[in-house]
């Protein structure tokens, strides 16, 4: 039998309870926002543009070195992962893409692959490789590193491992490769912080030789975890140096939880703007490290001054800057289907706050060092409820007003976990 879906008349149904209060509120914030002179239905419009990729390996249960506790349904392979993306996406009408991780969703048929997800309206953007696990069967180890090991023939197995997504990465449809790697080192001396870092950029030379002509390549860095001594890139200035060394083609991808904690990430932002690097993002939220919590869910005001660059850059035509935005979560007590359409949603808000920031009051009390006046600009903005704006672009797109009560009415966790039995052993993600 056919797998279970939502219907479109479910989501009419559900929205037409909600509607007349949802219009209301929307009404109300559209005078707010016309006495500040801003034009509430291009807001909404630009809402509804606005996409951000889920991660293939975020609709799994994740767990931690300590345990996986793993949830009802969940998908057992890239195919049933597609089938949860599209649910998000038709709900929540934020996440048009899908990120996939290789060699997790290797399949033999990408075609296939390609033509479900487009089936559903999702095409695929940047592909993940993955140097930081041994597979079964693989010859070499990356116990001791990967495209910055010290021996050559474990190096040549990483960069064939890269060639090799880029090739299915072609064949989904995608035009970028994002590389992170774990290689680094757990106690001082264990390694040569110098040729680590020129072995990496030699073997990234052979990756970006390999790299179709509309394609780019996404440098990710981490400053710890899982090496705890020194990580081989583990900060967007050596991210940077390595994306300038390896030319037009590579740029910086900003993973909100691989910085320290409370260094200035939208400062960071700023710069990789500024030189023209700024690949993307990985978006999420964290109080420690890289905690993989749900985007916004900690710090919604941090994610607010990212998106205040963002649209700063958008709005000055910055040279070269088209951000690749995915989220990158792992979600370990939640049902992952409702983590990530609310964290496209808080996407969504804290874009629409950026946008709503009077950026010429903002430069004016910039220009004439008026500190807290330039703050209460971006406050006024932040503090702005965009919900009803947000809901007005889904109700016009055809998604639910309230996409976790609609997702959480319509049984599809019930009827997914009657069609996708626990397979022993399936791990969905990072474990
Ligand atoms: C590393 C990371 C990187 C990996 C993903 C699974 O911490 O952020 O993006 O590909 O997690
Ligand atoms: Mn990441
Ligand atoms: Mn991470």
């Amino acid at each position: 039998s056919a797998p279970f879906s939502i219907s479109a008349d479910f989501i009419a149904d559900h929205n037409a309870r909600l509607d007349g209060a949802t219009t209301e509120d929307y009404h109300a914030l559209e005078r707010t926002l016309t006495r500040r002179g801003i034009d509430a239905e291009a807001l909404v419009r630009k809402v509804t543009e606005f996409g951000v990729a889920i991660p293939t390996w975020g609709v799994g249960t994740g767990g931690t070195r300590f345990a996986r506790f793993p949830g009802p349904g969940e998908p057992r392979n890239v195919f049933e992962k597609i089938d949860d993306c599209a649910v998000i996406h038709q709900l929540a009408r934020a996440t048009p893409a899908v990120s996939p991780h290789l060699p997790w969703d290797k399949v033999d048929d990408n075609a296939a692959l390609r033509e479900k997800a487009a089936a559903h309206g999702l095409a695929f953007d940047a592909v993940n490789s993955n140097t930081f696990q041994d597979q079964p069967g693989q010859a070499l180890s990356y116990k001791f590193g990967s495209l910055s090991h010290t021996d050559k023939a474990v190096r040549d197995q990483a960069v064939a491992h890269n060639i090799e997504s880029i090739e299915i990465g072609r064949k989904l449809g995608s035009k970028a490769l994002t590389v992170w790697i774990a290689d680094g080192s757990n106690f001082a001396g264990q390694s040569s912080l110098t040729k680590v870092l020129d072995r990496y950029i030699d073997a990234m030379r052979e990756i970006v030789a390999a790299l179709p002509a509309d394609w780019r390549v996404f440098l990710e860095h981490k400053f710890f975890e899982p090496a705890f001594y020194s990580t081989v890139i583990p900060d967007w200035g050596t991210s940077f140096a390595a994306a300038q060394e390896l030319g037009p083609k590579a740029y910086c991808l900003v993973d909100l939880g691989h910085h320290a904690p409370n260094v200035n990430i939208e400062q960071i932002v700023a710069r990789l703007v500024r030189f023209k690097k700024l690949a993307g993002f990985h978006f999420n939220d964290s109080r420690y490290g890289d905690d993989d919590l749900d985007t916004g869910s900690v710090d919604p005001f941090r994610l607010f001054l990212v998106f205040n660059e963002l649209i700063d850059a958008e709005r000055r035509k910055a040279e070269g800057f088209a951000p690749a935005y995915m989220i990158d979560q792992s979600h370990n007590v939640t049902d992952p289907i409702e983590s990530l359409m609310q964290s496209a949603i808080e996407l969504q808000r804290a874009y629409a706050q950026a946008l709503i920031v009077d950026r010429a009051a903002l430069e004016a009390a910039q220009e004439t060092n008026d500190a807290l006046g330039a703050h209460l600009e971006l406050k006024r903005a932040f503090t702005t409820d965009v919900s009803p704006l947000l809901a007005a672009a889904r109700l016009r797109t055809g998604g639910a007003i309230a996409p976790i009560a609609a997702y959480r009415a319509s049984g599809y966790r019930a009827q997914r976990a009657k069609e996708r039995p626990a397979v022993a052993g399936t791990s969905a993600g990072i474990v």
